[in-house]
């Protein structure tokens, strides 16, 4: 018995993996095991012989049992201290650099904007920046010798001789994305639609392309006072603060009646805008409700819907917000203007996160 007990502690001390432990297991203490065989040999004993090897057997089976598991422990623990010197960390190593690039104000405010608006509700449209001139035109109530077509100074397309395509313009605004939603999903439609336009102007507030946001909101019995109040909300949000005071002048646009331009109540400390308090209003925005033309043209029953719409300028809401002076310098690319002027790219606005800082 001595000999076995010496056998298998010496074997399970060299054991060096778990399966090995397990054919030293089945080989003394399993069903054909040595220990097994001597146990049944216990039958054959006499009555004394078998009152003293009996325990004796039990005690090694046990003390056998006991190297087995303390030493699959000692393995494991060998194996998790192999692991822990393998799989080292130095915490000490400075953070990986953010990326070089910088968001773009106008796609830092762009993002604030829709932000704000699906927070409201308004889903997100967008169309082609290449439109037929019945898109651009036509549709919202300005028709071919409408002098407003002059004023929006058109990049018309080239056309060849022959051609028989209707004519395309580069968007001056837009509003021809609303109304290509409003012919393909009808109303009730509650969207916003920012993008580029362009129009052949340049000088210190005027670039050839620039930004726009519009919204549009059809519904049975939508009113001006819902207008009011989105905007209101629109700029209280916008702006970050807690109060702000809005005056509607009665103003005209081809595409809504009645028509109003926006101003918001401010103040000018040290050339730097403070929204909502002070003695000068600033035009930010032009809305009314959609004049029943259109909804016509969109394929909108005007005696069935009604709505409001708005436009924004993107550009000068990120001037105006980030202290911004020049437009020219948005479309520079000068890499010192975008590092100055640029957001962190990992700084995604939110309604709760905040939308900037
Ligand atoms: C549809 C019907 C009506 C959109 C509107 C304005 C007034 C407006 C300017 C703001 C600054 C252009 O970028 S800007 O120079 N926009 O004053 N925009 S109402 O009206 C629409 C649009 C679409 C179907």
């Amino acid at each position: 018995m001595e000999d076995l007990r010496q056998k298998y502690l010496a074997a399970i001390a060299a054991a060096e993996s778990e399966a090995a432990l397990e054919e030293i297991r089945v080989e003394a203490l399993g069903k054909k095991g040595e220990v097994a065989l001597k146990m049944r040999e216990l039958g054959k004993m006499t009555p004394e012989e078998r009152k003293v090897m009996g325990p004796k057997l039990n005690a090694l089976k046990d003390e056998i049992n006991a190297a087995l598991a303390a030493r699959k422990e000692a393995l494991a623990d060998a194996a998790l201290e192999e692991r822990l010197k393998a799989e080292w960390l130095d915490v000490t190593l400075p953070a990986r650099p953010r990326p070089a690039g910088t968001i773009h104000p106008v796609s830092q405010v762009t993002e604030e904007v829709t932000t704000i608006f699906a927070d409201m509700g308004f889903a997100v449209a967008e169309g082609p920046q290449i439109e037929t001139d019945w898109h651009n035109f036509d549709a919202l109530n300005i028709p071919p010798h409408h002098p407003a077509r002059q004023e929006f100074d058109t990049f018309y397309m080239h056309r060849d001789a022959g051609d028989e395509r209707p004519p395309h313009v580069l968007r001056t605004h837009t509003s021809p994305v609303q109304i290509r939603a409003m012919l393909e999903h009808g109303a009730p439609i509650r969207i916003i639609a920012p993008g580029r336009v362009y129009r052949s102007d340049y000088d210190q507030t005027h670039t050839p392309m620039f930004h726009q946001v519009e919204g549009l909101a059809i519904g049975k019995d939508i009113s001006m006072a819902n207008l009011k109040w989105t905007l209101e909300e629109f700029c209280r949000a916008f702006f970050e603060v807690d109060e702000v005071e809005l005056r509607f002048r009665a103003s005209h646009f081809p595409f809504t009646e009645p028509s109003a331009e926006v101003d918001l109540r401010c103040s000018w400390e040290g050339g730097r805008l403070k929204v909502g308090e002070g003695d000068d209003w600033m035009e930010i925005l032009g809305s009314g409700m959609v004049h029943p033309k259109v909804l016509e043209a969109a394929g909108v029953d005007p005696k069935e819907w009604q709505g409001f719409a708005f436009g924004i300028g993107i550009d000068r809401l990120a001037m105006l917000k980030y202290g911004i002076p020049d437009l020219r310098a948005f479309f520079d690319s000068d890499l010192r203007w975008l590092k100055h002027y640029g957001f962190a790219a990992l700084d995604i606005p939110t309604m709760r996160g905040g939308l900037s800082r």
